[in-house]
């Protein structure tokens, strides 16, 4: 459903067993291409999620670098795993676009991480829409205006649930203020041993 102009949330959109089948895929993912911790464009200091990306091009951050996509892994040099069949079949349901997803960020928050509000902007072609999916513990996610100080709300994204950023929603501030305490039966993987949550978001890059 449309809860704003641009912005469609589909609650469950993936059930529990499709959520588990995607896990797995996203541990192998792990496996090949591991977590890394972004840093700040100039200050250096460390993003609280750790990352890391599948598909042609990644998103990475470093203190000389900056924000930007690449097509290898900062620390092995390997391009990025293939994206997984199940969040190519989400795009094509999901996304509305002619053309196949070229990034797909993998975002891990430990039960402390959070995301401060942001714009999406390093991607040349923002016609395309950017498909959010989530797994694991619920988050509290903002969504604010086109400008930074603009009213925000605030909802909760819970595991298998998607959410797709279109139009002029593209470039809408955006953040996760923290991640919920668990209340449902955690899946079960050792990437949420301690609690956490994964999202994945699919991009076109330009
Ligand atoms: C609203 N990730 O990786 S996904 C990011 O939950 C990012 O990990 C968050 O923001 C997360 O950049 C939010 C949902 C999302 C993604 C892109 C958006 C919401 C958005 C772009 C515009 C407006
Ligand atoms: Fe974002």
């Amino acid at each position: 459903m449309e809860i704003e102009p641009g912005v469609h949330l589909c609650r469950s959109y993936l059930d529990e067993a499709a959520q588990i089948a995607l896990l797995r895929e996203i541990e192998a993912v792990i496996a090949r291409a591991p977590l890394f911790t972004p840093t700040m464009p100039r200050s250096g200091k460390p993003f609280s999620v750790r990352m890391t990306n599948c598909g042609p091009l990644g998103w990475v951050s470093d203190k000389a670098g900056g924000y930007r996509y690449q097509p290898l892994h900062p620390q092995t040099r390997e391009p990025w795993p293939p994206i997984p069949p199940p969040l190519l079949e989400a795009w094509s349901a999901l996304a509305a676009y002619p053309l196949p997803p070229q990034a797909c960020l993998v975002n891990f928050y430990d039960p402390a991480a959070r995301m401060g509000l942001h714009q999406d902007r390093d991607e040349a072609d923002l016609c395309a829409p950017i498909l959010s999916i989530s797994l694991g513990a619920d988050c509290r996610f903002r969504l604010g205006g086109s400008r930074r100080g603009d009213p925000s709300r605030a909802f909760a994204l819970a595991s298998g649930d998607a959410l797709t950023l279109g139009g002029g929603a593209r470039l809408r501030f955006h953040g996760v203020d923290r991640i919920l305490p668990e209340i449902a039966p955690r899946l079960a993987s050792p990437l949420f041993a301690d609690g956490g949550r994964i999202n994945l978001t699919l991009r076109r890059v330009g």
